[in-house]
């Protein structure tokens, strides 16, 4: 008899074990499910098409909206990172909501028309991915946007005829003016060109222009802005260990003024892209930026041997650990999070 019993309860564990793993298991699948519908609602599709309202992005639903994501380094350098998996792995991991594909324009940095396809498969991947894309004609060392001006009307036409139907593409006409260049003689005449020759085509994409001083005198922009086009948005760039408070006044002189603006290039090192980082600063300026609804892409997703390079110490193209981030991409993940 107390075999029997014995037996009985052995068999009533058994059973009672069986059933609790068949609800593990069923649990651990019901917490699966979530991702699949998360493709499904990812930046683009719950957003759409952008556009600009007063000093503000708005989305199709005309709430307003903030991009927030990294730009790439130089595509002619490190063209490894622009690959499908970073860019999923960036907008689950780390919650952006947009990549930037800087190419740079000088053919002495390295321009040639090759990099155009390594554009081309980095907005097909944003695509994929549901996120926004900024296309960066990332003029630095040829200072004036008019020495290259021609290459710059060549590869919009072709940007613009492919992409004009898609609702994640922005583009940026020149990164960073600098030298002996004026807003008036040389940068807003560049502009009107470029923008036109963008909207012969794409209608309403966003268009971000270069401001004078590698885009830091958006007050000198604020008196005399581009007219009679829509959707038109003005480059702010700062590196937070150089550009501080007097940085800070002129975007809000700007922005009173009504300027849009759009912080499509930043860093928490000095303006090298190098040396020590300046948290403190970075946290006041991104706390600015989000106050005022301004959008924010931080340079650079590399692992260059410099403080400005969100990777450090790895090799990988994607799936990157925290021990595999630098500083300033450990301060850019909690600077998300936000
Ligand atoms: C820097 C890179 C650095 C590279 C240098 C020259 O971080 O590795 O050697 O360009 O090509 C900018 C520019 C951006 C700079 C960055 C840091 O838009 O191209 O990248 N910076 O100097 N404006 C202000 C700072």
């Amino acid at each position: 008899m107390k075999k029997v019993i014995e037996s009985v309860i052995l068999i009533g564990v058994i059973v009672l074990g069986l059933l609790f793993v068949n609800y593990l298991y069923k649990n651990n699948k019901k917490e699966e499910e979530p991702k699949a519908n998360e493709i499904e609602t990812t930046p683009v599709s719950l957003h759409g098409k952008l556009s600009v309202n007063g000093t503000n992005i708005i989305d199709k639903n005309g709430n307003t909206f903030q991009l927030k994501g990294v730009s790439t380094h130089g595509l002619q350098w490190f063209p490894q990172y622009v690959n499908q998996d970073a860019f999923t792995y960036m907008r689950d991991s780390w919650g952006i909501n947009a990549v930037r594909l800087a190419m740079y324009s000088n053919p002495n940095d390295g321009y040639n028309k090759q990099l155009h396809e390594i554009v081309n498969k980095g907005v097909e991947y944003a695509k994929n991915a549901g996120i926004y894309v900024i296309i960066d004609w990332h003029i630095l060392n040829d200072g004036n946007p008019n020495t290259n001006k021609q290459s710059a009307i060549e590869f919009f036409r072709e940007m613009t005829s492919k992409y004009k139907d898609y609702d994640n593409v922005l583009y940026e006409i020149c990164n960073e003016p600098n030298g002996n260049v004026t807003w008036e003689r040389d940068i807003k005449p560049y502009a009107e060109d470029l923008i036109g020759e963008i909207r012969n085509v794409d209608k309403d994409a966003i268009i971000i222009v270069g401001t004078p001083t590698w885009s830091q005198d958006v007050d000198i922009v604020a008196k005399s802005p581009i007219t009679g086009q829509n959707n038109i948005m003005y480059a702010l760039h700062f590196y937070a260990a150089t550009h501080k408070e007097t940085l800070r006044q002129k975007m809000t002189t700007a922005l009173q003024s009504g300027l849009p603006i759009f912080v499509s290039e930043f860093g928490i090192s000095d303006a090298s892209g190098n040396g020590n980082l300046d948290k403190a600063e970075a946290d006041t300026w991104i706390n600015l930026l989000n106050q005022n609804n301004i959008s924010w892409m931080c340079w650079n997703l590399s692992n260059k041997n410099e403080s400005s390079a969100l990777l450090k110490n790895t090799d990988k193209v994607t799936g990157w650990t925290e021990e595999e981030l630098s500083e300033q991409g450990k301060w850019l993940l909690e600077a998300l999070k936000k």
